[in-house]
């Protein structure tokens, strides 16, 4: 936990721009503030676009701490998933090893960056027996269906099948995202759905429960037989256990609202028949090299990397917080010189007695962040 400088007098009501409605909003109007922003799936973690997303919500949380309210922030690790089960198979490694060692550099990455750590913090499988129940539960008021599975799979019990949401039970499935049906098809498929997958009644609906397969980590799914969680419920499950809903904000970056929160957005509506987040906020992507930085392509630059360099971490804050936090930027070798020379600047110019009187500038800058965190602005 970094230490947190309180400022005379207070911050303005903070305004963000919401996914859903493309608007400004003052997405916490009572004396708490609560956000989910979704955490790593740890395998090659924490590059750059991971840092930028992160550094952006820790922006928002110390504004909003800043304007008076008692913040909440929630997040998880998706220490199962098959993305993270894949990397561990190709690489010859152990899925839990990959999961624990890369879980401990982002918290290594994150304290060196100064980001306040989550108040609930909950990786996919400690939760699992709570996804079990809000699976069962799904299930029970009619919002979720069996799936048969293929020979082999499903352990001593194949006839339980996998899981999946039934979305039109839902019907305001779509209202996060406001997609085409088309687009929402091929994200979907692009963005870890199985569209394809037989049996289904829609191409959209999502895995909430994995049967056990050969070769792959399976957990005690009491009536739901043995398996694992969907990705989508266990962002869900977390974020309703631990804000309560509605909650003020889901976040992460540009590449969740389809299908990622538009899906858990859905289960907790039906899970509470009514409400999930009530606000949509997502970070712009970072590219490197032309293209998304993103572990799936290998064109990363890793914060630890960096920091191996002998660079000042706060550097690296400064460097990305030059940046809107929903700007499509690329980081380029001119970024961290960037960041090290105004840390430099900065240093020098407060490391005297005295100055000019503060109260302009401290107001200027929280007038910059009110307004859809512009720290580029306040910097
Ligand atoms: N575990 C899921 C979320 S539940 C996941 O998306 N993990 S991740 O490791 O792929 O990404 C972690 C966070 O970093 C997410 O919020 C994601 O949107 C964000 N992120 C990933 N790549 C970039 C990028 N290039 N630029 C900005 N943010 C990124
Ligand atoms: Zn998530």
């Amino acid at each position: 936990m970094p230490q947190i400088p309180s400022l005379p007098g207070r911050g303005l009501p903070i305004q963000v721009h919401d996914s859903t409605t493309g608007e400004l909003v003052v997405a916490a109007e009572g004396d708490t503030a609560t956000m989910y922003v979704c955490g790593i799936t740890p395998y090659d973690a924490t590059h750059i676009g991971h840092a930028a997303t992160y550094v952006g919500f820790d922006l928002l949380n110390r504004a909003w701490r800043d304007a008076g309210h008692t913040v909440t922030h929630a997040s998880n690790v998706t220490d199962v998933d098959d993305p993270l089960l894949e990397r561990a198979t190709a690489t010859g490694v152990d899925w839990w090893d990959l999961a624990v060692e890369q879980t401990a550099l982002l918290a290594e990455d994150m304290t060196a960056l100064g980001v306040v750590p989550p108040d609930v913090y909950r990786g996919a499988v400690e939760a699992i027996p709570d996804v079990v129940q809000a699976v069962e539960a799904l299930i029970e008021d009619g919002f979720a269906y069996r799936v048969p599975v293929e020979p082999g799979a499903g352990g001593d019990a194949p006839e339980l099948g996998d899981v999946y949401a039934d979305l039109s039970a839902d019907a305001r499935f779509g209202a996060v995202s406001r997609l085409s049906r088309d687009d929402m098809v091929r994200l979907f498929g692009e963005r870890g759905g199985d569209p394809e997958r037989d049996g289904k009644k829609d191409p959209l609906d999502p895995l909430l429960w994995r049967r056990e397969r050969v070769g792959e980590p399976s957990w005690d799914g009491a009536s739901l037989g043995t398996g694992r969680p969907g990705w989508h419920i266990e962002c869900a499950v977390i974020a309703r256990d631990g804000l309560g809903l509605p909650f003020d904000i889901q976040g992460g970056g540009a590449d969740l609202l389809f299908p990622h929160h538009e899906m858990s957005t859905s289960h907790d509506r039906l899970l509470d028949h009514g409400f999930g987040a009530r606000n949509h906020v997502h970070a712009g992507l970072v590219a490197y090299q032309g293209e998304k930085m993103s572990k799936s392509r290998g064109n990363l630059v890793f914060v630890s990397a960096l920091r191996a360099t002998g660079v000042d971490p706060m550097a690296i804050r400064l460097a990305l917080l030059a940046h809107h936090y929903r700007s499509e930027w690329e980081w380029t070798d001119a970024d961290l010189p960037a960041g090290v020379e105004r840390l430099e600047r900065w240093r020098s110019a407060v490391s005297g007695n005295g100055g000019p009187d503060a109260d302009a500038t401290l107001a200027a800058v929280r007038e910059a962040l009110a307004n859809d965190l512009d720290a580029p602005t306040a910097l």
